[in-house]
This record gives structure tokens, C-alpha cells and sequence, in this order.
């Protein structure tokens, strides 16, 4: 069961929005991440989220970064949380994000987060507390990766969106192993973890715990630049918060993002391509599909 996404079963996705609706009804999106260097990652997460139309986006980051943050999102809603030396999040983070999460809609974790010891066991103790619906990312697949527990056992609704290097981690495997059956070890993670699985890189595949499989004709490799992953986790995020299915948000998320790749390689061309050029172009992408 492979299909391949096309703007038609992108349109039949997307409903118009009710004349008198208020952001309330769009969805609240927790991004947690970030740690000393990588406060962007969690910028452009927290940007895709109000571009894929979220009502409301609060950013959690490491205490020291929140202002840096807020100077970077004028949209979003930031949060500082304990942390350690060096900048990364602490165990003492745990209640607040689950106090924030009684307010959210969706949870989108990892971008930026480091692969600091004590910032994978906060991700570890949090998941499986987590009762609304997850897109796991970046360095809280990293996590995962050191005690799949999580992935074995727990009851959830997640999405995991591994690059072929994170998949590699994750099934302790190679790069190349992982790209020479891109389908193949999709579909099995998807299933064996029961989570939507988004194994990313030229022609994502979008794998679903029910066994249906997508692949993506959008993107192109002017997104091979930092930070292109980080936007795609906001956006997943952000069509959840509307109240799209798991898997139709992630497979639309991969559509939509890629083809926000596409208009501005059109238009800039490839090379000089940055992440936070996604963003500018994703507004064109939805009105089109609209
Ligand atoms: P190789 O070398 O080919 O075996 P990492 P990261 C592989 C944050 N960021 N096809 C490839 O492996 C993230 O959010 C912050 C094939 C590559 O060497 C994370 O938290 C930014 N292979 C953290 O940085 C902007 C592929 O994976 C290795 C592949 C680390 O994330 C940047 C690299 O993976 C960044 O997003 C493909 N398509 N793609 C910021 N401004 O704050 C990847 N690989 O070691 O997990 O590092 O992805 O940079
Ligand atoms: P990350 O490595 O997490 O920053 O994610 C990179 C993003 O860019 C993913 O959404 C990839 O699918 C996309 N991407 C990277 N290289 C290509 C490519 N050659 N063709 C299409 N999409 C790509
Ligand atoms: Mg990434």
C-alpha cells in the first residue's frame, strides 16, 4: 500500500476555515528544545507551527535562551526552563513542561536539544507522561535511540521524523543500510513502534502504524542546508494542532514543506537556500492549495 502524494489528496486534507473562528480553534503547539548554539532549531520549529496555521505556538527552552528566543519570534510565546551549566535542559524541567502541556494541543520535541546525558534522561522520564500527540525530532530521537523502551511499550500518538542518520541510530544501523530500503525500514519502524515514521532525505517516506505508505515528489537539494528538518517538525506539529489526523499531518507536512523548497529554489535558485526561506514560502504553498 505506497502511494504518492499528489495536490490533490493535499486539497481534499485542508478545510476552509469558518468565517467566525478564533485561534482557540487552531490548536495550541508546545515546541520543546534548544540548548547553548542551537536556539535556531527551535526558532524555526516554532515559526513552521504558526505558518502551518497553529492558533497559538509557546516555545520551552533552556532558561538563559528564552530572550533570545522571544527577540527571534515575535509570535510566539516563550518559556524558560531549569537548567544546567553549559545550557541544556535539566531534570527539574519535567513538571513545567507538563504544567505547559496541560494547555497544549500537540508536542513537538527535540530540535536543538543536545545529546547531553541529562537532557536524554528528561526526554525518557517525559514521553511516556505525554497524553496528547507527539512529533519527535532531532535530538529526542537521539534519546530514543539509547533506550527504545518508549517505542516498545508505550501507548501514544507520535510522529518521528528521523533524518537517515537519526533512523541509522535508532535501528543501530548505517546510513547507507538505511537508504539502500528507505521503504522497507519505514514501513517496519512504523509498525514494529506503532508511530507514523517520516524517514526524510530525497523522496521522504511517510509510514503509518496501519501499514499504508506515502512517498513525497516535492523538495529538492537547495534543502540540504541546516535547519530544513526543524521547520518540517514545526509544520507536522502545526497541521495536528488543527485537528488533522497523525499520519495526514505528516504526510501532508512532508508535501507542503517540500514544496516550499520548491517555490523558493524557483525563485532564488538552489544554492543560496536557507532554512528560514521554508517559512517565507509556505503561505504561497497553502493558498495555492486552498
Ligand atoms: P553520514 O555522515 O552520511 O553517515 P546529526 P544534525 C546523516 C540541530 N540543528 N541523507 C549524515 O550521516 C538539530 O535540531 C540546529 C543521508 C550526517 O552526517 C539537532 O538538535 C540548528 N544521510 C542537532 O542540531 C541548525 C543523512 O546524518 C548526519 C541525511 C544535530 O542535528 C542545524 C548528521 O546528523 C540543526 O538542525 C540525508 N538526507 N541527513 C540551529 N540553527 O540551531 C542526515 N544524514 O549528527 O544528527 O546532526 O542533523 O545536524
Ligand atoms: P534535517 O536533516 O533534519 O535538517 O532535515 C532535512 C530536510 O530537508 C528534510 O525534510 C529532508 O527531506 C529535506 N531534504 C534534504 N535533502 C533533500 C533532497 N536532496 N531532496 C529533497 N529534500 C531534501
Ligand atoms: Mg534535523
Amino acid at each position: 500500500r505506497l502511494r504518492l502524494l499528489t495536490p490533490a489528496w493535499c486539497r481534499e486534507q485542508l478545510k476552509p476555515r469558518d468565517p467566525s473562528s478564533h485561534k482557540g480553534n487552531f490548536g495550541h503547539v508546545l515546541v520543546v528544545g534548544g540548548s547553548q548554539g542551537m536556539v535556531g532549531a527551535v526558532a524555526l520549529a516554532a515559526l513552521g507551527a504558526l505558518r502551518a496555521g497553529a492558533g497559538l505556538v509557546t516555545a520551552a527552552v533552556p532558561r538563559s535562551l528564552q530572550d533570545v528566543l522571544a527577540a527571534k519570534t515575535t509570535e510566539v510565546m516563550t518559556r524558560g526552563l531549569p537548567e544546567m551549566p553549559g545550557g541544556v535542559l535539566s531534570r527539574e524541567a519535567l513538571p513545567y513542561i507538563l504544567e505547559l502541556l496541560e494547555k497544549c494541543t500537540v508536542l513537538a520535541i527535540g530540535p536543538g536539544l543536545s545529546r547531553d546525558k541529562t537532557t536524554v534522561s528528561l526526554v525518557l522520564e517525559l514521553l511516556p507522561q505525554v497524553r496528547c500527540p507527539v512529533v519527535i525530532d532531532a535530538d529526542a530521537l537521539n534519546a530514543l535511540a539509547e533506550d527504545r523502551k518508549y517505542l516498545r511499550e508505550a501507548e501514544k500518538e507520535a510522529v518521528l521524523t528521523p533524518h537517515p542518520g537519526e533512523m541509522a541510530r535508532l535501528i543501530e544501523t548505517t546510513t547507507a543500510q538505511v537508504q539502500a530500503d528507505r521503504l522497507g525500514v519505514a514501513t517496519r519502524a512504523a509498525q514494529d513502534w506503532r508511530v507514523t515514521v517520516v524517514l526524510k532525505g530525497a523522496r521522504t517516506i511517510i509510514a503509518s502504524p496501519s501499514g499504508e505508505a506515502f512517498i513525497n515528489p516535492t523538495g529538492n537539494p537547495g534543502m540540504a542546508t541546516a535547519g530544513s528538518g526543524d521547520v518540517l517538525t514545526g509544520v507536522v506539529a502545526g497541521l495536528i494542532a488543527q485537528g488533522l489526523p497523525v499520519p495526514v499531518a505528516a504526510a501532508l507536512g512532508a508535501y507542503i514543506h517540500g514544496a516550499a523548497g520548491d517555490y523558493a529554489a524557483r525563485t532564488q535558485g538552489q544554492q543560496g537556500l536557507v532554512a528560514g526561506d521554508l517559512l517565507n514560502y509556505l503561505p504561497r504553498v497553502f493558498r495555492k492549495l486552498e
